[in-house]
């Protein structure tokens, strides 16, 4: 585990620096994210760049970013090159970032919009979303209404967004670059994240591993389950479920009583 926390961690050891990974579709605002974070122009905006790592202190914090090159708006399927270049991104930043800022500009997020989306976090497995924060681009538009407003009135897309990430988002105006109160409460926001998760970073590997290892367990389970329908279930400690005779006590498993007996 490291705890990405760059502020002296009291033993005079600085700790290494918060991982940043920058994602969304093109043309979004993520490169002009990664630069007001960092106050200064590290990334390029005039387009189609690739993924791109910068380094930085920001607001007392060591920060590590990574510019992912956008992803197009294909719903149905993930262009080759697509899941290269996310996998690139992730590579920048071994072993992997601790928060994704998802980049969403504050404009009608569109079904094929989140289509698009899901295909592309999918990728990442179902681990990803906990390391997931939506930052808004477009704060400036934010005038007469508050992103509270915009989030209740966007409909049900931007609704199963926020769902996902836990209704972890921050907004920035882009166009402000100076006003580095906005870029500090992102930086909490993202802190807080990465304490919720006890400090672990996302890491594509981990996840995969953990999702096959749930699959397996699920698969052993259903075998166990139909075992046992054939008359005695053994399992893996030396235990076996056979059924309750005597109706005493016990436990239920399909609507049948039964219990364990020990058989090592
Ligand atoms: N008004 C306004 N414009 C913004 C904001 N953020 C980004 N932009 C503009 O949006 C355009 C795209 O910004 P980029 O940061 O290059 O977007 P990107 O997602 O990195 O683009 P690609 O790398 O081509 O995918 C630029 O013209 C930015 O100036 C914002 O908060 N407000
Ligand atoms: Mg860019």
């Amino acid at each position: 585990m490291d705890n990405g926390n760059a502020k002296n961690n009291g033993n005079n050891q600085v700790a290494p620096p918060l991982r940043l990974l920058i994602v969304g579709q093109k043309r979004t605002g993520k490169s002009s994210v990664g630069n007001t974070i960092l106050g200064r122009d590290a990334f390029n905006t005039w387009g189609g760049a690739n993924s791109a790592v910068a380094h930085g202190e920001s607001e007392g914090r060591q920060l590590m970013l990574m510019d992912a090159c956008g992803w197009g708006t294909n719903e149905n399927l993930v262009p080759k090159h697509e899941k290269l270049e996310l996998f690139n991104a992730l590579s920048l930043c071994e072993p992997g970032p601790h928060i994704l800022l998802l980049i969403i500009p504050l404009l009608f997020f569109s079904h094929s919009e989140k289509a698009a989306l899901q295909k592309r976090m999918e990728i990442l497995t179902e681990g990803v979303w906990r390391h997931t924060m939506v930052v808004f681009t477009l704060g400036d538009r934010l005038r007469d209404y508050s992103i509270q407003d915009h989030i209740q009135t966007a409909g049900k897309d931007l609704q199963w967004l926020m769902e996902k990430c836990r209704y972890r988002y921050h907004v920035l105006n882009n166009k402000m670059p100076q006003d580095r109160q906005q870029v500090s409460g992102l930086l909490d926001r993202a802190e807080d994240m990465l304490m919720e998760n006890g400090g672990w970073h996302f890491s594509l590997h981990m996840y995969c591993r953990l999702e096959e290892e749930w699959s397996r367990r699920e698969r052993e389970m259903k075998e166990r389950i139909l075992e046992r329908q054939d008359g005695v279930c053994k399992t893996s400690r030396g235990l076996a479920v056979v059924p309750n005779r005597s109706q005493k006590g016990g436990l239920h498993v399909n609507d049948t009583q039964v219990k364990l007996v020990y058989h090592g």
